[in-house]
């Protein structure tokens, strides 16, 4: 896994390959040679995970820029654009805080959605090419009341990706829109996401109503705000707060 190793290299970023300390005969020029050759062999990348979080949280765009444009050279594997996901979705917590501590407002807010779009936008090749043969239709959209969309459409790429076909209702999506496409398309899945504390009240309503119409696809609600006691309380058949976990539990179902 990129995390354990890569973190191992960055706490000990001259000295230290691995676990092995250069004895301190070799010059830092040689110490330097062979820490990228370990990476080269073990196909790591110098993507600092924690930079790239705090980068994302102080809205530097060009420097979230470059480190994503370097790394997706890189030809990084799935699970190693994950970790960059997952370090981009820790700058947006950072910004959230700002937010909430007034030092940053609604027009931050708005860059950052436009930032991390143009982020996940870099890393999508490696989240992987569409799947050709179809193994299940997904119902997707963000609940009423809430706007956010981002971590819905992370999702969305990475189920098509798996071979899903998504029907995606977009953002605000109305209960009785919910339901109308349902009977439409007859998903095996419905996927709902918010992220605003509001939108597991939506999410209630929408499942009732779905229930109410006799609609028995499995439901899964994502968005960061989701925990077990929400899910329960949603009344779906489960939860997540990471798109890959979803995509897996998804592939379960089917
Ligand atoms: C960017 C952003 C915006 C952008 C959204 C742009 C867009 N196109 O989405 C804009 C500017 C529009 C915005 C508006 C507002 N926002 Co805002 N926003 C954010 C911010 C900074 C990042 C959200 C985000 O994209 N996170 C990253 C994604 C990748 O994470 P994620 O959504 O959790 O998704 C991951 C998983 O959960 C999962 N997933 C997501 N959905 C699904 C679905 C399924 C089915 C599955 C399986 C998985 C899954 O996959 C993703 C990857 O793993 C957050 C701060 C934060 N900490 O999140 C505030 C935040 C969510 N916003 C907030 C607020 C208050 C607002 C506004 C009310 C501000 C205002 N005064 O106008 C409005 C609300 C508008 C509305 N009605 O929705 C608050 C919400 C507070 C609350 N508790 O309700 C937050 C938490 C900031 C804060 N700390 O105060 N916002």
């Amino acid at each position: 896994m990129l995390t354990e190793e890569y973190s191992e290299l960055i706490i000990n970023p001259l000295g230290y390959i691995g676990n092995t300390i250069l004895p301190s005969k070799f010059s830092l020029n040689q110490r330097a040679n062979s820490i990228e050759n370990k990476y080269k062999e073990k196909k790591l990348i110098m993507l600092d995970l924690k930079i790239l979080s705090q980068a994302m949280g102080k809205l530097e765009e060009d420097q979230v820029m470059e480190l994503l444009k370097e790394f997706a050279a890189t030809n990084p594997s799935e699970a190693e654009a994950l970790d960059a996901v997952a370090a981009c979705q820790a700058g947006m917590g950072i910004v959230g805080e700002l937010f909430e501590t007034g030092e940053y407002f609604v027009g931050d807010l708005i860059f950052a959605g436009e930032l991390l779009t143009e982020a996940i936008n870099t890393l999508k090749p490696a989240l992987g090419g569409s799947g050709s043969t179809i193994i299940g239709t997904i119902l997707l959209g963000t609940v009423h009341g809430d706007l956010h969309d981002i971590g819905k459409n992370i999702f969305r790429s990475m189920s098509e990706a798996a071979g899903f076909e998504v029907v995606d209702l977009g953002i605000d999506v109305a209960i009785e829109e919910f339901v109308a496409k349902a009977q439409e398309v007859k998903p095996q899945i419905i996927g709902m996401s918010g992220v605003l504390t509001l939108a597991i009240d939506s999410m209630k309503e929408t499942v009732e109503a779905l229930k109410a119409a006799g609609i028995n696809a499995k439901i899964i609600i994502g968005g960061n705000p989701v925990t077990k006691e929400a899910c329960e309380f949603v009344g779906a058949d489960t939860f997540t707060t990471n798109a890959a976990e979803g995509v897996k539990i998804c592939q379960d179902w089917v």
